[in-house]
């Protein structure tokens, strides 16, 4: 059992994107593909002597290949201690709990979240840091540069270890620990809610249906909910991870979600409804016969925190991404406290929780977290909205109308259009961007407009700054519209246009959200010409 060093040139085009380094499976199973990429991020860290890893992913085809070739190089680099999820799981936001609570100097997840897996599907690697949340730009920046020159692979010439056995076993002189995915994770959890409210209310008749997609959400969500609060069981549907997600695309939206909506639209409907995402760290709530936003659900959040025993004492500030409603910010104004908004991407949340600034964040897509761990955390988000029920007695659709009728509501969507050449998603950016400077002041599709700008962000904490997060044209009554290109994607791209207006009239918030935006909508087509770059007369997926 040695070290061996293995000869090895640069891939093209290994830079992580918004969460990690994301591309097709057949990609990643090309020799030496996962290894460069590993072997640049190691080649980063500093010395590994005395720190200990954490290894785990949401259990998609390729997951356990991708775990062995990771423990071999983490050894040949000299980690201490490696912990590893059983059967090579683990939740994105349980793997963040456990390097939080083994102290170890950071972790690895293998994931391709919300895109499809399987064989023809996605698969990823993220690196998340000693504070338990994906890496900052400066990291994932080096490892690319570190990508385009690495040359040698250093690794152990060492057979499987086996991921199904809890316990100790050794690869050289590194210790793989393989532990239980969940109990790190669960200890969390009943640290911040009060499990026996949530308990009475499951014993009381309260019903939930729980749609983890196949993914790796379903052990988790069956050990808490099931296993110790008591819900009956059959509340987590889909509770089994599959390599495929079961053919599901596990992205829980209404689109994807769609036998979830169903179930929550029918006449014998649970109370509630939610999902969460390939690897756990999204969610969508949903009511009877009502789907709450992600952007009201994080304000409901913030708005009562305070019933839930972790956020007793109060929260610190609010941030969420730029294009998620400002629906957060208003609940942060009345409470009093700071709201921050940053780019897309969780890993702008870091630094703000660790100075202490934010203790609530959230994006439109599904993500919504705390301070407890340093990652979006789909069943903390459940559990938060279970715990709201049973201490406020009220039911979901009664939680966001109260919101609305403070607040007004944010009226809000999100289009997307996947699947566009390179070059034409490309050319629409580089045109919009160009006529920003002549549309501030001017009326566009009969729309007044503030300002038009790219979004840009100087981080609060250590002054680092990120250009072109995503261009947004804002009218004088603070309606938006923000276009971005995906940086998750593994075919072609995709164009985000997100939508928002602010309804304060209660009689106009039930008319449909798509009925509303209408106006900017048309202002959308016209200053950025989807149909002529993209050839699309409508966006592939609605939210
Ligand atoms: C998308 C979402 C973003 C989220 C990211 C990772 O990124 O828009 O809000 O943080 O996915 O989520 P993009 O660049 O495709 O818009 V996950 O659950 O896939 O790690
Ligand atoms: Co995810």
């Amino acid at each position: 059992m040695s070290r061996i060093t293995i000869p090895t040139s640069p891939f093209d085009g290994q830079r992580p994107g918004t969460s990690g380094l994301r591309k097709k499976v057949t990609v990643f199973q090309q020799p030496r593909y996962l290894e460069n990429f590993v072997q640049a991020l190691f080649d980063v860290l500093p010395d590994a002597a005395g720190l200990t890893l954490v290894v785990g992913g949401d259990g998609r085809f390729h997951n356990r290949v991708a775990i062995q070739t990771i423990l071999r190089m983490a050894a040949a680099k000299g980690y201490a201690r490696v912990l590893v999820g059983q059967g090579g799981i683990l939740s994105t936001p349980a793997v963040s709990a456990v390097i939080r609570r083994h102290g170890a100097s950071g972790g690895i997840v293998l994931s391709a979240s919300h895109n499809p897996g399987g064989p023809e599907g996605d698969f990823g690697i993220k690196y998340n840091v000693a504070n338990g949340g994906p890496a900052p730009e400066k990291v994932t920046e080096a490892i690319f540069e570190r990508t385009k020159v690495v040359r040698e692979i250093r690794t152990m010439d060492t057979a499987d270890i086996s991921l199904d056995t809890l316990g100790s076993q050794h690869i050289g002189s590194t210790e793989v620990l393989v532990i239980d995915p969940v109990s790190d994770y669960a200890e969390v959890m009943r640290g911040l809610f009060d499990f026996d409210a949530i308990r009475k209310l499951f014993a009381g008749g309260f019903t939930l249906r729980y749609d983890a997609m196949c993914a790796v959400g379903g052990p988790y969500a069956k050990a808490l909910l099931e296993g110790e609060l008591g819900a009956p069981a059959g509340t987590v549907v889909n509770g089994t991870p599959l390599e495929d997600f079961g053919g599901l695309h596990p992205d829980p939206n209404p689109v994807n979600a769609e036998d979830l909506i169903a179930h929550l639209f029918a006449a014998d409907a649970p109370d509630m409804g939610a999902a969460s995402d390939g690897d756990a760290d999204r969610n969508m709530i949903v009511g009877r016969k009502f789907v709450v936003s992600p952007s009201d659900s994080l304000a409901v959040i913030a708005a009562h925190a305070t019933l839930v025993p972790g956020y007793r004492a109060g929260i610190a500030g609010v941030a969420r991404s730029m294009p998620t409603s400002t629906a957060v910010d208003r609940v942060a104004k009345a409470l009093g406290i700071p709201c921050f908004e940053t780019p897309t991407g969780w890993k702008f949340f870091g630094n703000l929780m660790d100075a202490g600034k934010v203790t609530l964040c959230g994006e439109e897509s599904y993500g919504t977290g705390s301070s407890h761990v340093r990652e979006k955390d789909g069943l903390w988000a459940v559990l938060f909205w279970l715990n709201l029920i049973a201490a406020s007695g009220k039911s979901v659709e009664a939680l966001v109308r109260e919101l609305w009728a403070q607040y007004g509501r944010c009226v809000y969507s999100r289009h997307d259009y996947e699947g566009i050449p390179t070059e034409q998603a490309d050319a629409l950016m580089r045109d919009l961007r160009a006529s920003l400077p002549t549309l501030g002041g001017t009326s566009i599709a009969g729309l007044p407009v503030a300002f038009a700008d790219d979004f840009a962000y100087t981080d609060p904490v250590d002054d680092s700054v990120s250009q072109k997060q995503g261009v947004r044209i804002v009218l004088t009554d603070g309606s938006r519209v923000v276009f971005r290109l995906s940086g998750t994607g593994t075919e072609g791209a995709t164009l985000r246009v997100y939508l928002e207006r602010h309804e304060p009239d209660a009689s106009r918030q039930d008319i449909p959200a798509q009925e509303a935006l209408q106006p900017l909508i048309a202002l959308a087509e016209m200053v950025a010409r989807i149909r002529h770059f993209t050839g699309m007369n409508q966006p592939t997926v609605t939210t």
